[in-house]
């Protein structure tokens, strides 16, 4: 892993060199994540997951963009730029196909700060040729539009920004700043940056509160959270300004109230997570964002309701959200079916999105309870363990009419799996003066600054099979620093950090922590064990949280689960699969009053698993996120019980 760390250097220099300001000026988030590039995972369970999405899922987006024509409408929109007359070019396909491309390079941004690859980045040099050809000479770029501004796509007008909260122009704009940021981050070029902050300052010139703009907003959200990044980036002023506009007019656009879009209500008065999921989770994420960066706490007031909500009333076991098919949208207050829950991918990355930034504003383990349960869950179900085919909805119960695909019409959901996988080390460590939080489990070694210097220690773990972590410090600043290892909500007998699922058996389990051997106690705070000390290199730290199966049972008032119990351990919720009980309908099963479940490892199934027999019923449990590789069959979640 020598060019890793040679690689990583390099991108520090060059931040460092870089013309953009890099710094945003006042408020920020008062915990800082250790950014991925600082964390060299050695992990067999993300290892694989990260393997795959390298070799398989990016290439195959990269492939994908090229057949379906995404490419081809660059192209087509830079020949009608240079022509003087119509070329008549049909606007079909989805008017945010562009952002299949972008967020795809943006994943491949994220591969090429670990796995520095020439040809990778040089293929990605020839794609931002083609996209560069199709801006428009002032920086407007949405080829949904600009291949035939005569007859652009049917959710498009004429004019720009016209049906903008159905077209799309915003949501592009969102989703290119983000690429664009990963891959000068990654690269230092600035091939994509240029383009994107191109568009970024076309779109403030138009839309504003000023004279002679007009006052516009989003139809989908993710504008703001990527605003706030190039904010965070340049340190110019006006796009945090922007991404503030975009939250506060939220309802005062063209479509006016409505709950699709959260616009239903003025920001202030939001308290319940509505509409279409993707749009609300990035929303709740785009305001946690500019309430971070500009200090206004009465923002963090409306999240925190909104997050109450969700994980009181509108939160799958699994950490999926958006239970209707219609709309793609969350539900009313404890709709939850199973059956036909619609748990889009990318609702369950906005889901992980919005409780990592909840995480960085309160510093409180509950949002990382839920993010640990979407991440390892609602999330990884949504590609193949070879990365190769995708879910867009994941259901929590199917009779066979569900099968993962290597690609759909609307690509969203593996589009957002190739930028959101490699990304996955960020999330496990968050720094904060000389707090030093190891927030997810994974084997890796990382480095980073506490306030009194650098820091640097390695995991050893098998988790999420195995409930032991072996922490070891490499380095530590000679004042010490406060070690807190987050205790998750599992071993602490809490399914979720609400009412809306509880344990429903007598299993109790523990955790011990000891310190070079020595065993220490220590109360938790906000859920963290806390080790502060002057730490020596070479010191040890082992957290051993039991591991057993549990049986969980839903709040009464979620119809769909009434008289059914799920079973998981760690992490990981079970279900119930076709090919692995030939001898029963699973979705029929009835599990006794206290059914006896036992583990056993079954490395040569399922690329490594844990399976669970439910021994009194015969009935063999694999990991809910390694459904569906067997054929399209029945699968149940929530198992009913005599
Ligand atoms: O509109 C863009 C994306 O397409 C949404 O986030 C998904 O739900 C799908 O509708
Ligand atoms: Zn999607």
């Amino acid at each position: 892993m020598k060019s890793y760390i040679k690689y990583a250097a390099l991108a520090i220099a060059l931040a460092a060199i870089c013309s953009c300001a890099s710094k945003n000026k006042g408020h920020d988030y008062p915990y800082t994540p250790v950014a991925f590039t600082s964390v060299e995972v050695s992990d067999a369970f993300w290892g694989q997951r990260l393997k795959a999405s390298r070799e398989v899922t990016i290439p195959l987006a990269f492939s994908k963009c090229e057949e379906t024509g995404r490419y081809e409408n660059f192209v087509q929109a830079a020949q009608q730029m240079a022509s003087s007359e119509n070329l008549g070019f049909r606007v079909g396909g989805l008017p945010f196909d562009d952002t299949d491309v972008y967020k795809t390079i943006e994943g491949a941004s994220y591969i090429l700060q670990t796995y520095p690859d020439p040809k990778l980045e040089a293929y990605i040099d020839s794609v931002l040729v083609i996209v560069a050809a199709a801006q428009e000479p002032d920086g407007y770029l949405y080829t949904a539009r600009t291949r035939n501004p005569e007859r652009p796509h049917s959710w498009a007008s004429k004019e720009r920004w016209g049906q903008i909260e159905d077209s799309h122009e915003l949501y592009d704009l969102g989703h290119m700043l983000e690429g664009a940021i990963a891959h000068y981050k990654a690269t230092g070029k600035r091939n994509f940056l240029d383009i994107a902050i191109k568009y970024a300052d076309c779109v403030c010139r138009e839309i504003g509160p000023g004279e002679g703009q007009q006052v516009k907003v989003p139809g989908h959200q993710i504008a703001e959270m990527a605003l706030a990044k190039l904010y965070v980036l340049t340190g110019d002023q006006k796009y945090l300004d922007e991404a503030k506009f975009f939250i506060d007019m939220r309802g005062h656009g063209e479509k006016g109230a409505e709950e699709y879009r959260q616009s239903h209500v003025p920001v202030m008065e939001q308290d319940e997570a509505v509409g279409h999921a993707v749009r609300a989770e990035y929303f709740y994420s785009g305001i946690a964002d500019v309430a971070a960066l500009t200090g206004q706490t009465d923002y963090i007031q409306v999240i925190d309701k909104i997050w109450d909500n969700i994980a009181d009333k509108k939160l799958y076991l699994t950490g999926g959200v958006g239970a209707r098919r219609s709309g793609e949208a969350f539900g009313d207050n404890y709709e939850l079916p199973n059956l036909t829950s619609y748990c889009e991918t990318c609702a369950a990355i906005g889901n992980v999105y919005f409780n990592y930034r909840m995480f960085l504003l309160h510093g409180d383990s509950k949002y990382y309870d839920v993010l640990e349960r979407s991440l390892y869950n609602g999330v990884i179900s949504g590609v193949s363990l070879d990365g190769g085919t995708f879910f867009y909805p994941n259901p929590l119960e199917s009779d066979g009419r569900h099968q993962r695909q290597d690609w759909f019409g609307c690509a969203c959901c593996p589009s957002n799996i190739c930028r959101f996988i490699p990304s996955v080390p960020g999330y496990v460590y968050a720094v904060k003066d000389n707090d030093l939080y190891v927030n997810l489990y994974m084997a890796n070694t990382m480095h980073d600054n506490v306030k009194n210097g650098h820091v640097s220690v390695s995991v050893e773990t098998n988790y999420p099979w195995d409930g032991k972590v072996r922490l070891v410090v490499n380095e530590a600043p000679k004042k010490g620093f406060n070690l807190k290892l987050r205790i998750p909500g599992w071993v602490r007998g809490e399914v979720v950090p609400s009412d809306l699922y509880e344990f429903d058996d007598d299993v109790e389990l523990g955790y011990k922590v000891s310190l070079n051997g020595q065993e220490i106690n220590a109360d938790l705070d906000k859920g963290y064990f806390c080790i502060d000390r002057k730490w020596a290199p070479g010191d040890v730290v082992v957290l051993d949280m039991d591991m057993e199966p549990r049986l969980v049972k839903a709040n009464d008032k979620v119809e769909a689960d009434r008289g059914r119990v799920a079973v998981e351990r760690g992490p990981i919720v079970y279900c119930a699969e076709w090919p692995d009980n030939p001898d029963v309908k699973v979705r029929e099963v009835v599990l006794s009053d206290s059914p006896k479940l036992a583990v056993r490892e079954n490395k040569g199934k399922l690329y490594g698993i844990d399976e669970i027999l439910v021994q009194d019923s015969g009935l063999t449990l694999i990991p809910y996120y390694a459904w569906n590789h067997r054929g399209a069959g029945d699968m149940i979640v929530w198992m009913k019980q005599e």
